[in-house]
């Protein structure tokens, strides 16, 4: 009987008002969850080349909204980081982003093995930051050092390297402007997150500055600001190219 009465309510999550990261999974749960009903139902209004890439950007904001469910009530049973959960999320999120920029250069000869290997640095810097963040959380800049050079390989490869040349080449002045948006996402937007990390307690570089829950306030912004405002560059690159597709039918 005790045992029974000892229960914690299963499914409704409390919130404590003060509350501010708990606040911030609320939030990303549900803004995560109707970014993927915009974008899957958005499939139907454009061009067949583009749907594969909205089912992406949809893709990556439903995995994120079940992770923020998990992380939503971890936190709140715990206000602790659910830092296991957060890298599975970006384990599977960061190389479908990748694949964003490999479906819409792959109609300008993208080849595979440029796919491969964007995977294979972000999978990189996220072990390395895995890493850092909880076996060798005491050293935490040197884990965070090995990552950036995973990082360092993406933003090479959409600002110089093999990417960037695609994208020039292809004469597309809509491509090329949703190109450019989304490597200025993950020059700008995706260095929200080393901020977060280095907020890690004792050995993070941040930590006397930010509060260690701030990792979770700059890791769920991040979040937002990349997976549903880099799905709606898609968005609206796939939308301009159905529209210039239509008038030159047209015309
Ligand atoms: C949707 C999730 C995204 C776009 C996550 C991106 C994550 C990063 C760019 C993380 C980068 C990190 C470093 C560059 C160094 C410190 C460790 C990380 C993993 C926080």
């Amino acid at each position: 009987m005790e045992s029974l009465l000892s229960l914690k309510p299963l499914l409704l999550a409390t919130l404590q008002s003060g509350d501010y990261v708990g606040f911030t999974f609320f939030l990303g749960a549900m803004a995560m969850a109707a970014a993927s009903v915009f974008f899957f139902f958005e499939m139907r209004n454009v061009d067949g080349k583009w749907a594969t890439s909205l089912l992406v950007s949809g893709l990556i904001t439903f995995i994120a909204a079940v992770h923020y469910y998990y992380m939503r009530d971890f936190w709140i049973e715990n206000q602790v980081s659910p830092t296991e959960f957060r890298y599975i999320d970006w384990m599977l999120t960061v190389p479908l982003m990748c694949v964003e920029f490999y479906l819409i250069l792959k109609a300008f000869g993208a080849k595979i093995g440029l796919l491969w290997k964007m995977i294979f640095y972000s999978v990189w810097m996220l072990v390395a930051g895995y890493l850092g963040e909880t076996v060798f959380r005491d050293s935490s800049p040197l884990w965070g050092f090995i990552s950036t050079l995973g990082y360092l390989g993406i933003l090479w490869e959409v600002w110089f390297g093999s990417a960037k040349k695609l994208a020039n080449a292809s004469n597309d002045p809509v491509l090329q402007r949703a190109f450019k948006a989304l490597a200025w996402f993950v020059l700008a937007g995706w260095a929200i997150y080393p901020i977060g990390y280095m907020s890690i307690e004792g050995s993070g570089w941040l930590s006397g500055v930010l509060a260690t829950s701030s990792m979770d306030l700059i890791y769920n912004i991040g979040d937002a600001i990349n997976k549903i405002g880099f799905g709606l560059v898609i968005y609206s690159l796939a939308i301009s190219s159905s529209k210039s597709t239509a008038t030159a039918t047209a015309t």
